[in-house]
């Protein structure tokens, strides 16, 4: 147990765990990142109801969206430092451990702050079908990430997200990595987009992605249909374009945009503090 509001020894411990040999490419990281987005992702500005406040994964109404399949990884991966600091929320942990993942696989510095709560308030859980299908096209991604209240280049930059990990055939239907390194940050998804030829594959089991197979790769290549719809699109594509040949300014706006999506439907007062969390009436405790 260490000192309540040691954030620190925290992210200390999600770094140490981020190491994990046995599974997929030898890292929690991706997996990480993921829970971080999928906490947040589920956000209407409209009527202010999903996001990270909450940890609503942890019950099946959530967690057991077809969407999140996988994400329970992620979430067995965090239990010991939950265990070992056990003051500090699961909304907060899991939206740092996406933070800290991105810094430690040589991403950005992203700007995260604590206060979350674990504090269920049934009127503001999301319903099913809030977070984006890869087999759709642009139309979908601006319908769901305008919903979040996230602009056509934010859209763009939090999509390079897909340089880390992997797609699961168990999980998603769809199959492989954007990049060859799929534990290293960086633009290569961008890169990759605009650089290589993909060719529409259809899996055994009736999905739809596309591929492209370099003769010094070690597995073929993938993009989802939501990936490259962000290069027919005229107003995504220029921000492919310049995140391609902008790394620093790619990591500039990832960092921004993804402080961004972990703080949907928090509000705080001018000292930081969140306004919204455990006061919240009708709700229960975990
Ligand atoms: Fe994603 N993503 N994502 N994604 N994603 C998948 C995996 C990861 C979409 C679909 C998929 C974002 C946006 C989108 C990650 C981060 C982000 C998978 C494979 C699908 C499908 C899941 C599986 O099979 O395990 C779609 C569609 C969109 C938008 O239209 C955004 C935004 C982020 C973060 C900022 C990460 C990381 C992964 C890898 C997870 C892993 O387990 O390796």
């Amino acid at each position: 147990m260490s000192t309540p509001g040691d954030y620190a020894a925290v992210r200390k411990d999600i770094a140490a765990l981020l190491k994990q040999p046995e599974y997929d490419d030898g890292s929690a990281g991706p997996v990480l990142v993921r829970l971080a987005w999928h906490s947040s992702g589920t956000y209407d500005h409209e009527t202010d109801t999903g996001g990270s406040n909450g940890a609503g994964m942890r019950y099946e109404t959530e967690g057991g969206d077809p969407a999140n399949a996988g994400l329970q990884h992620a979430r067995v991966f965090l239990e010991p430092v939950k265990a070992k600091h056990s003051w500090i929320t699961y909304a907060d942990l899991w939206t740092l451990a996406g933070v800290v993942a991105v810094k430690e696989m040589g991403g950005p510095e992203i700007e995260w702050k604590a206060g979350r709560t674990d504090y269920v308030d049934d009127s503001k859980l999301p319903p099913r079908g809030r977070l984006p299908d890869g087999a759709q096209g642009a139309d979908h991604i601006r319908f769901i990430f305008y919903r979040m209240g996230f602009s056509d280049q934010e859209i763009v930059a939090l999509s390079g997200a897909h340089n880390l990990g992997r797609c699961h055939s168990d999980r998603s239907g769809f199959h492989g990595a954007w990049v060859n390194n799929p534990t290293r940050f960086s633009n290569t998804y961008f890169r990759l987009m605009l650089s290589r030829s993909w060719k529409e594959k259809v899996l055994d089991s009736g999905v739809r992605q596309f591929v492209h197979y370099d003769e010094d790769a070690e597995e073929e290549l993938m993009m989802l249909p939501t990936d490259l719809a962000l290069l027919s699109d005229p107003s995504f594509r220029p921000w492919v374009e310049l995140y391609a040949n902008d790394k620093e300014r790619f990591f500039e706006d990832f960092a921004k945009v993804f402080a961004k999506l972990v703080e949907l439907g928090i509000e705080r007062d001018e000292a930081g503090k969140i306004t919204n969390a455990d006061n919240v009436k009708g709700g229960y405790h975990s």
